[in-house]
């Protein structure tokens, strides 16, 4: 796989279906489950899903993403395709044809990403990193753009496999292996996405090390997602109120930006995108 050379930066994503998304992108989180760990329960109802991804699209998100079930790092609980259809099909229905922006499919299950590709989403987002070989064949076929995320463990129980010799070596290395099996499955390589998966079976000092040394998997030939978004370690570090959350989250999201992210994945889209402007404004400065 080849390596761009350094500050090889990305400026756009293409989509199949012709989109073209200005990168860096905001990607707006948008979760219908009872349980998400920031905002489990409020967008149950189709009417408010659709109304906040409205308002996030308004807000400045370039990308939504909309997801059935909770990888929270301790005590989410798996759900089966059905009961995913059925908290995500009224939703997608009714973005259907009002949404602009594209849409992401937060799931690990096929037939799932299927049904929202058929109402409209472009891209897959896959915690799994396409563990189900159905995923990879759909996401092959459809032409659609994924994102391989890392993980040990499954959403259940991550936390528990949070030990690493080098956590940025063996993330690497996982995201460039999964990068080839996607490849070699026949997704075209400017339809691959990578993310070190903040938060899953990584404590805080892993998540650090990993952003501290985030140019390196920028350097990955691949468009790198960071989902720091309202994460523990962010609380932990920042502090507790919603707004040293917000103000944490917006200080990771400036310095990935300035590594090189090409999508930063947030609850709050106003304020990303504030800060995605004016970290991509001194990186480019810092090129010039
Ligand atoms: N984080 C979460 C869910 N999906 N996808 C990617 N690619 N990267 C991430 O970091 C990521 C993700 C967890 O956040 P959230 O969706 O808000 O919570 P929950 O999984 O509890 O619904």
């Amino acid at each position: 796989m080849a390596e761009s050379p350094p500050g090889a930066i990305l400026d756009t994503l293409r989509l199949y279906d012709g989109r073209v998304v200005p990168l860096p992108a905001v990607m707006g989180v948008l979760n219908v489950t009872p349980d998400s760990f920031s905002d489990g329960g409020r967008y149950l109802d189709p009417d408010r899903a659709m109304a906040h991804a409205l308002e996030m699209e308004a807000a400045g998100a370039t990308i939504i993403d909309i997801g059935a079930e909770s990888t929270r790092p301790s005590g989410a609980r798996a759900v089966s395709a059905e009961v995913e259809l059925q908290r995500l099909l009224p939703v997608l229905q009714r973005l259907s044809g009002r949404l602009t922006v594209p849409l992401s499919i937060d799931t690990r299950k096929p037939e799932v990403a299927r049904a929202a590709l058929d109402l409209g989403a472009a891209i897959i987002n896959d915690v799994s990193a396409l563990s189900d070989k159905a995923m990879a064949a759909l996401a092959a076929d459809s032409g659609c753009t994924v994102i391989l995320m890392h993980m040990k463990g499954g959403p259940e129980d991550h936390i528990r496999f949070a030990s690493y010799r080098d956590v940025v070596a063996e993330v690497l290395n996982f995201l460039k292996e999964r990068a080839e099996v996607a490849e070699r499955a026949g997704i075209g390589h400017s339809r691959i996405i990578v993310d070190p998966g903040l938060g899953f079976a990584k404590t805080a000092q892993h998540n650090l090390a990993i952003l501290a040394n985030l140019e390196c998997f920028c350097r990955l030939d691949y468009p790198v997602l960071i989902g720091a978004s309202r994460k523990n370690f962010i609380s932990r570090i920042s502090g507790k109120s919603d707004t040293d959350v917000l103000f944490g989250t917006n200080a990771v999201n400036a310095m990935a930006v300035a590594a090189g992210a090409a999508i930063i994945r947030v609850h709050d889209p106003a304020p990303a995108a504030a800060t995605a402007r004016m970290a991509a404004a001194i990186a480019a400065a810092r090129r010039a």
